[in-house]
């Protein structure tokens, strides 16, 4: 890739925004995303913030698990990360200079509590993230708000084994409290959870996150129980958010006008051929990714699929459960980034090992590759294919599934391999990333002109940070981190969204006045 590429780019950029403009003269051009339509960038904690003792925060599973040898591709960790924590102002610049409305944060558990609800709640640690909020409001971008994502406080993990104890459910009840207290006045989005079932799945059944546990064929650790466990802890997580949401519901919403949901992670399971059993198994693999938290959250119980395959190991809602299951969500954020194909192992026969292919999975075996050819574009990071129609499957699926409950796009973007002798030219030329971009936006824009409630966009990520085991060699950056020096540079993505932005949000301000409004 050269120079000259990106100057193309640049300028193929231009023409596209003056067409925009002028069109928008001429023409009521509409946008495709309603009013009011958050476009954002997406972050966590513990892959943004460094700090790692700073202010007196704790200890979480995530410090532990990285400072182990072997368990983080590159033996890096999150010690400094991107130094969020003190360069947020910086970083909040360059959210403005894009044009964002919101932007996506995750709180650290244990910064607001070192030790959960076994000592006190460290102040410093909420003063940091309420100075975050305001700085973020001031520029008018909304905070969008995740209790926990991934990280919870060591403490817990040593005292009871966190998610796979019930126990967890008062410590996060807790936990939600305070922040609700401190920041709900301020914060109108809020999530409990991300990617629970991402949680479950590589903490408790391949155990390549912490707490590192599995047994038998599924990972290589020294404790765990691959096919009970994730079961009992993705329990656990249901009954916290449900306990959160009573918590929000009760106490605050009234006052504070603000709404709650959780955020999945969403692969669409395209059916492997079309005969009725691949259909079939495509339905099993997303009720054993997807449906298995939206489905008690939503309705109450375990989906179908589930109890019919593995009924006797799910965990039973009490009576009580139940009723506060009620109280559901306000909205469903989904995390999209890849497609794959399912085939069915019930039926036919399918290799021992291979992923999906266990009844614990659903006997829905999951594969990039049919006929030689991969679902789509293979890209650096080994799970993601580039299949934008992906995007409207999910969902469609998930409106229909769900009627249509209010949707986010929560996370949505592509990783970069590291190039440590490329120059400034090369690294910020992210053209796969622009045409990844475009493609899933207009898949997105596609399923809501079909009448999808979905409500934001949020790209993952503002900034190259720590992508969990594959350390700092994976880059999901719209701007490279230089992470000796921690500099930031926009790519070439960076001004492709902010030109997107801009022609939606202008549109929506324009229409149905058109020319009065343009001097
Ligand atoms: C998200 O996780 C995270 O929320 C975010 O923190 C992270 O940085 C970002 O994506 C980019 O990775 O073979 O069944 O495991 C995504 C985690 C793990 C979800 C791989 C999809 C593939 C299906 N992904 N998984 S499976």
């Amino acid at each position: 890739m050269c120079l000259s590429n990106s100057l193309l780019l640049l300028l193929l950029l231009l023409a596209f925004n003056s067409m925009m403009t002028g069109s928008m003269e001429l023409t009521s051009h509409t946008s495709s995303f309603p009013d009011n339509f958050l476009f954002g960038t997406a972050s966590s904690s513990y892959q943004y913030e460094g700090a790692i003792l700073s202010d007196g925060k704790g200890l979480s599973n995530w410090d532990i698990f990285a400072h182990k040898t072997g368990k983080i591709f590159d033996g890096s960790n999150g010690d400094i990360a991107v130094d969020h924590y003190h360069l947020y102002p910086e970083d909040i610049e360059l959210m403005e200079d894009l044009g964002l409305n919101s932007f996506r944060f995750s709180i650290s558990w244990a910064r607001i509590l070192p030790k959960g609800r076994f000592g006190n709640v460290n102040m410093a640690g909420v003063y940091h993230y309420s100075k975050l909020i305001d700085a973020l409001l001031y520029k008018g971008i909304q905070p969008f708000v995740t209790l926990t994502h991934y990280d919870v406080p060591q403490e817990l993990e040593e005292r009871y084994g966190a998610w796979l104890s019930p126990n967890i459910r008062k410590d996060f009840e807790y936990y939600a409290d305070i922040c609700f207290k401190y920041f709900g006045n301020r914060v109108k989005y809020w999530v409990t959870l991300n990617e629970p079932n991402v949680m479950a799945i590589r903490g408790y059944r391949s155990g390549i996150y912490p707490p590192s546990r599995c047994s038998g064929s599924y990972g290589n650790c020294s404790k765990g129980n691959s096919e009970k466990e994730p079961l009992i802890a993705a329990h656990n997580m249901i009954l916290c958010h449900s306990a959160a949401v009573k918590i929000y519901r009760n106490k605050y919403q009234k006052e504070q006008g603000g709404s709650i949901g959780i955020v999945m992670n969403a692969v669409w399971y395209e059916p492997f051929s079309n005969s009725t059993e691949d259909k079939l198994a495509s339905e099993r693999a997303q009720s054993f990714y997807l449906n298995w938290f939206l489905n008690p959250i939503i309705y109450g119980k375990y989906p179908e699929e589930m109890h019919n395959l593995i009924g006797s190991r799910l965990p039973v809602f009490s009576k009580n459960d139940v009723k506060n299951l009620g109280n559901g969500l306000d909205f469903i954020g989904i995390n999209h980034y890849t497609s794959f194909y399912s085939k069915d192992c019930i039926y036919s026969k399918c290799e021992p090992g291979e992923p999906g292919a266990s009844r614990s999975e659903g006997y829905a075996l999951r594969t990039a590759i049919r006929d030689g050819e991969p679902i789509g574009e293979s890209t650096a990071v080994d799970w993601l294919y580039v299949h934008p129609q992906g995007m409207e499957k999910i969902v469609t699926y998930i409106m229909n599934r769900y009627n249509n409950t209010p949707m986010f796009i929560t996370e949505n973007g592509i990783g970069v391999l590291d190039d440590l002798n490329s120059s400034t030219t090369y690294f910020i030329n992210d053209v796969k990333r622009v045409e990844y971009m475009s493609s899933y936006l207009e898949s997105l824009a596609m399923a809501i002109r079909k009448g999808a409630d979905v409500r934001g966009y949020f790209a993952w990520s503002l900034l190259d940070n720590f992508e969990w085991i594959s350390g700092y060699t994976i880059r999901f950056g719209l701007h490279h981190v230089d992470f000796p020096t921690l500099k930031r540079t926009p790519r070439i993505s960076a001004a492709w969204y902010k030109e997107f932005i801009k022609n939606q949000t202008l549109a929506n301000i324009f229409v149905p006045y058109k020319n009065e409004h343009i001097e």
